[in-house]
């Protein structure tokens, strides 16, 4: 048996947690022979309802699970973490503006960053999902001066998954006979889902839709799918975040087969964005590591949708330009 590795949720009492840690615990995440130590952080007036959730991963009997550690302290949340998953996150209140929304998360962002830090495993992987996730991710990085920028990403793999499914709809294909689909930006309605490297069939997906349908139908429903969502189940996606989390951390950890994904990491420049935004770009990841996908041709449709969502990107940090170290 291997030994335990401890991975760390927070906003463990909320709804995607309540998906995604009975699927940490089965073993999805990172192995059916990898034992976890699960650290969950709470506020305090969570922590009640988190015990609930305790007890049922408690009831799974689960033979992966060496300990779970409820806390609302994020120094123990955060102690030896090897992979983070920074779920929750302070959801808009009535007559919050979004620039309230940023700064109040930029407050938690800085606190986890610091502790992640101070108190995490040198080689820790952290997934933010909480939103604005591009910058509560850049927020936490900033905070993390010891640990190497690349080690922090934000998703944007919902995003992509969303993309896949819309063009198997449309070309009336499954699902696994799509590929190459990607997300550029921020994971908002600015994002840019972009099939033009993609292939359905092993046809250039460009060829099997028109440009209306792109512009019109398919870029603005990847964009709006959250809210679509919220107005059908009165609550916003959950189970399908859930699963994209665990996708994007799986691929980080175990490689993604020269499959092209889509995460938010720290922009080295690529594609002329600017540096050390925490910006949604192709990628492949093996042995651990992601890269970015080079050299992709870049139309001027394609480079306005990119600039578009970076100029998003560029304000919300602006925003809280006061907060960064
Ligand atoms: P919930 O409101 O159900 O749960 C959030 C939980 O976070 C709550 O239990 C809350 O008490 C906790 N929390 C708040 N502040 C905290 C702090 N400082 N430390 C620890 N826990 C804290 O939201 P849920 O539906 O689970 O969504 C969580 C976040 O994911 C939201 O910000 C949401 O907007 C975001 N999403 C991001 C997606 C993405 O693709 N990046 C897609 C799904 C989702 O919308």
């Amino acid at each position: 048996m291997k030994n335990p590795v401890t991975v760390t949720v927070t906003g463990a009492a909320g709804q995607i947690s309540y998906s995604l840690l009975f699927r940490i615990a089965s073993g999805e995440l990172l192995g059916a022979d990898q034992p976890i130590i699960l650290k969950l952080l709470e506020i305090p007036p969570a922590m009640e309802a988190l015990g609930g959730v305790v007890m049922e991963l408690n009831d799974l009997a689960s033979p992966l699970i060496q300990e779970i550690v409820s806390t609302s302290d994020p120094d123990v949340a955060f102690k030896d973490v090897e992979y983070a998953l920074l779920v929750g996150s302070r959801p808009r209140g009535p007559g919050m503006e979004r620039k309230d929304l940023i700064e109040a998360n930029a407050q938690i962002f800085s606190v986890q960053g610091k502790s992640i830090n101070d108190n995490g495993n040198r080689n820790v992987k952290v997934l933010v999902v909480g939103n604005p996730a591009n910058t509560n991710c850049l927020i936490a990085q900033r905070n993390a001066p010891d640990l190497d920028p690349r080690q922090f990403t934000a998703m944007t793999r919902l995003d992509h998954n969303r993309a896949v499914s819309q063009l198997a709809e449309k070309t009336g294909k499954h699902v696994s006979e799509v590929s190459g689909v990607m997300i550029w930006g921020n994971h908002s309605a600015t994002q840019y889902p972009d099939i033009r490297h993609a292939t359905v069939d092993g046809k250039n997906a460009t060829e099997l839709v028109d440009q209306d349908w792109i512009e019109n139908s398919f870029i603005p429903k990847v964009q709006k799918r959250g809210a679509e969502i919220i107005k059908a189940r009165g609550s916003s996606s959950a189970a399908s975040a859930a699963n994209a989390a665990i996708e994007h951390m799986k691929d980080w950890v175990s490689g993604s087969d020269e499959r092209r994904v889509s995460m938010a990491i720290y922009s080295d420049g690529s594609y002329g964005i600017e540096k050390g935004l925490f910006y949604s770009y192709p990628c492949i990841c093996a042995a651990g590591e992601w890269s970015i996908e080079q050299n992709l041709a870049v139309d001027s449709f394609a480079q306005q949708k990119m600039a578009d969502t970076e100029k998003e990107l560029v304000e919300e940090r602006d925003a809280v330009k006061h907060l960064l170290p």
